[in-house]
C-alpha cells in the first residue's frame, strides 16, 4: 500500500492531523495499536485553549464543541483557607479556555474520519518504521496475523510517550530532558454537579486538589497522592473524605459526592525530546514532550504541533516548498519549552513538597500571596493559562 503521510497513533494529535490533511487533499493512513473503544475509554484532558478549539473547527469537527463546550473566563485558587479568582478574560483582553473532554474531542474526530470514509487501522500490532532517513520511508505492522507494509513520503509520529517512533531514532541523534515529580494525581470522574462554575485549584496542607468538570452534571476531581498508592486501594468514600478535608468551608458545603465512573493515578513528569524531526519522520504531541497536568497544556501542545506540521505538509505538496518542514522542530520546541516552564512553575506552586523544608514552604506561601495581589503576576499567569499566541516571540 502507498500513501502520502503515514500517521502512527490515533490519539488527538494523530486524528487531528489526519483530518487537516484530508481537508487539504493529502492522503494519510492512521495506524493505532489499541481498539477505538480503548482509546475512548482513557479519561484525560478537559481544558482546551483557543488554538485547539480553532483547529477543531478548521478540521470541520468542531460543531458539537461549539454547542456543548463550556467557556471559562477565570479560575479560582484556594490556599490558606481562602479563595482568590484570577480573571483570565479581564486580564488578557477577553481570552478564555473551553471545558470539553479529550474523550469528546477524540470521538468527534473519529466520527469525522469515518464520515469521510478515511482509513484508520485499529489494533495494528508491532508497528515498525523504516528508512525515514532516506527518500522512501516504510511502515510495517501486523493485523489479524498478516504482515502489511505502507510506503509513504512522510511519517508522523503521533504515538504518545510510550510509542515506537521516538524509540526508533538512534540514541546519538536525539537528546532528552526529564524531571520526575515525587507524587501522582489520583483522578475521579463522577456524575455529580461541579463544585463551582469555574475550576478550583487547591493548595492545602494535606496536598494539592483540583475541582474540574466535563459538563454541568459531570465532575472531574484530582488529589495529589504518593506514587506508591494504587487507585484500587482508594474507595470512593476515602476519596471524597480526603477531598472534603482539602477544601474551604464553602466548598465542603457545596461538594456533591456520588459513585465514581473512573478512578486512576497518573504520575507527573516533565519531558522534552530534541529535535522533533529526523529526516522524513516528524514527532508531534506526547511522543515528543510531556508536561505535568497542572497547567492543562499537554493536549494543547499536541494541537499546536499539529497546526505547524499540517501547515508545513500542505506547503510541501501545494507550493513545493519545504520551508515549513525545515523550521518545524525549532518552532514547536520554542512553544514547548514555554509550556514546560509554565507547567513546572504552576506544579511547584500548588503541590506539597516536604523535601523542600520549611523555607521552601514559606517561599511558596509568599509567591501565592504575590500572585493574587499583583496585577502583573496575575496577568503573567493568565496569559500562559489561556495559551500564548501561536506567533509569540516570533513577530
Ligand atoms: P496520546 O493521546 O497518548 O495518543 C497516542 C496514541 O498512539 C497510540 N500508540 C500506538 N499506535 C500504534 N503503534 C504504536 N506502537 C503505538 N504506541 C502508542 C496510543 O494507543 C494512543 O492512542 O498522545 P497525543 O495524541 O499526543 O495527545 C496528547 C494528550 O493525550 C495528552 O497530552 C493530554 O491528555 C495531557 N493532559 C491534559 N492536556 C491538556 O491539554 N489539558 C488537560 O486538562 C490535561 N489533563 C492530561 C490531563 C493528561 C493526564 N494523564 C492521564 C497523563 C489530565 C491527566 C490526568
Ligand atoms: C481536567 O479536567 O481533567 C483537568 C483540568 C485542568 C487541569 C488538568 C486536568 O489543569
Amino acid at each position: 500500500m502507498r500513501t502520502q503521510v503515514a500517521i502512527i497513533g490515533a490519539g488527538p494529535a494523530g486524528l487531528l492531523l489526519g483530518q487537516l490533511l484530508h481537508r487539504a487533499g493529502i492522503a494519510a493512513v492512521v495506524l493505532e495499536r489499541q481498539s477505538g473503544d480503548y482509546v475512548l475509554g482513557r479519561i484525560r484532558a478537559g481544558l482546551l485553549e483557543q488554538v485547539t478549539t480553532e483547529l477543531l473547527i478548521e478540521a470541520a469537527a468542531g460543531a458539537r464543541l461549539q454547542r456543548e463546550g463550556l467557556t471559562h473566563g477565570g479560575l479560582e485558587l484556594l490556599f490558606a483557607g481562602a479563595r482568590h479568582r484570577i480573571d483570565m478574560a479581564g486580564l488578557t483582553g477577553g481570552r478564555h479556555v473551553t471545558v470539553y473532554g479529550q474523550t469528546e474531542m477524540t470521538r468527534d474526530l473519529m466520527d469525522a474520519r469515518a464520515a469521510a470514509g478515511l482509513t484508520t487501522v485499529y489494533e495494528a500490532a508491532d508497528v515498525s518504521i523504516h528508512d525515514f532517513d532516506g527518500s522512501s520511508p516504510k511502515v510495517r505492522y501486523y493485523k489479524d496475523g498478516a504482515e502489511h507494509e505502507i510506503t509513504c513520503d512522510f511519517i508522523a509520529g503521533c504515538d504518545g510517550y510510550h510509542g515506537v517512533c521516538r524509540a526508533s531514532v538512534p540514541a546519538s541523534a536525539i537528546r532528552t530532558y526529564e524531571k520526575v515529580y515525587p507524587f501522582g494525581w489520583l483522578g475521579v470522574l463522577a456524575d455529580v454537579p461541579p463544585l463551582s462554575d469555574e475550576l478550583v485549584y487547591v493548595n492545602s496542607e494535606r496536598g494539592f486538589a483540583l475541582c474540574s468538570m466535563r459538563s454541568s452534571t459531570r465532575s472531574r476531581y484530582y488529589l495529589q497522592c504518593p506514587l506508591t498508592d494504587r487507585a484500587e486501594d482508594w474507595s470512593d468514600q476515602a476519596f471524597w473524605g480526603e477531598l472534603h478535608k482539602r477544601l474551604d468551608p464553602a466548598g465542603r458545603e457545596r461538594l456533591v459526592t456520588g459513585p465514581s465512573i473512573e478512578k486512576s493515578i497518573a504520575p507527573l513528569r516533565s519531558f522534552v525530546a530534541e529535535p522533533m524531526r529526523f529526516g522524513k519522520l516528524f514527532l508531534a504531541g506526547d511522543a515528543a514532550h510531556i508536561v505535568p497536568p497542572t497547567g492543562a497544556k499537554g493536549l494543547n501542545l499536541a494541537s499546536s504541533d499539529v497546526k505547524y506540521l499540517s501547515a508545513a505538509l500542505i506547503e510541501h505538496y501545494r507550493d513545493k516548498s519545504d520551508a515549513g518542514l525545515g523550521t518545524y522542530s525549532a518552532k514547536c520546541l520554542a512553544r514547548v519549552w514555554r509550556a514546560e516552564r509554565f507547567s513546572w512553575w504552576f506544579t511547584s506552586l500548588m503541590h506539597r513538597f516536604p523535601e523542600n523544608g520549611e523555607f521552601g514552604q514559606k517561599i511558596q506561601e509568599a509567591e501565592l500571596g504575590y500572585l493574587v495581589n499583583s496585577r502583573a503576576a496575575s496577568l503573567a499567569m493568565a496569559e500562559n493559562y489561556v495559551g500564548l499566541p501561536l506567533d509569540f516571540g516570533t513577530s
